[in-house]
């Protein structure tokens, strides 16, 4: 195989989304090629390739797939061998769930904090915006301590559902949204999946926003 055939991920490596399926590609040990695009910047070959503009893209010779989601589930379909969806119906149902919950709510209740910090560094953000954020981080966190129980990992195995929640958990800690104490099984689950090559490997270099 040369270079050129390489599978092509145009991703920002802040980006939660684009984070996922970069875990998802190392957990996986996936050999592609990673194209980084600027935040702000929209880059041509994604505009061209997603009618959303948005990253993460897939490109797979002339088949494009966007959507993190799809991405994911088409590379399963394609490498059958790759284990991070695994599990009874019940489990792969609860994946997928705790998959929704973190790109929808996970990331409603973090980004309007977050995009103020990377917008206007040196705005100080409002008490409102910083007690509601951390309130409703930590009924988050209630609802997905419920969810891990006493487990390692929130199914079976370190799963699709770890790569979608890692990003958020690294984003509100790197934004001083500590994991309550309260919540012992999270601080743990989150220190054993941090131990992971993929972790360090996916982590961005460079968090906008903060110094
Ligand atoms: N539902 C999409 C969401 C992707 C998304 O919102 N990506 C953001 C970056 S985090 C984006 O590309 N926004 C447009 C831009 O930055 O120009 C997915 O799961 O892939």
């Amino acid at each position: 195989m040369t270079a050129a055939d390489l599978m092509r991920l145009y991703q920002r490596p802040d980006c939660p989304f684009c984070w996922k399926v970069r875990l998802f590609v190392f957990e996986s040990q996936l050999n592609l090629k990673e194209i980084a695009v600027e935040l702000n910047k929209k880059h041509p070959d994604v505009v061209s390739l997603n009618p959303n503009a948005t990253v993460p893209v897939l490109l797979d010779g002339e088949l494009v797939i966007y959507e993190s989601a799809e991405i994911m589930e088409y590379l399963i379909d394609k490498f059958p061998k790759i284990r991070l969806m695994d599990g009874s119906p019940r489990e792969r149902a609860k994946i997928r769930q705790l998959q929704t919950y973190s790109d929808t709510k996970l990331g409603k209740i973090l980004f309007p904090y977050i995009k103020q910090k990377r917008d206007s560094p040196d705005l100080v953000v409002s008490d409102e915006l910083q007690q509601s954020t951390k309130k409703a981080w930590a009924d988050a966190q209630l609802v997905l301590s419920e969810q891990l129980g006493d487990g390692d990992f929130f199914t079976n195995d370190f799963s699709i559902a770890e790569c979608a929640l890692i990003p958020r958990f690294c984003l509100a800690i790197t934004h001083g949204f500590a994991v309550d104490e309260r919540f012992k099984n999270l601080i743990a689950w989150y220190a054993r999946c941090a131990e992971r090559a993929s972790f360090s490997k996916a982590l961005p270099k460079h968090f906008p926003g903060i110094n």
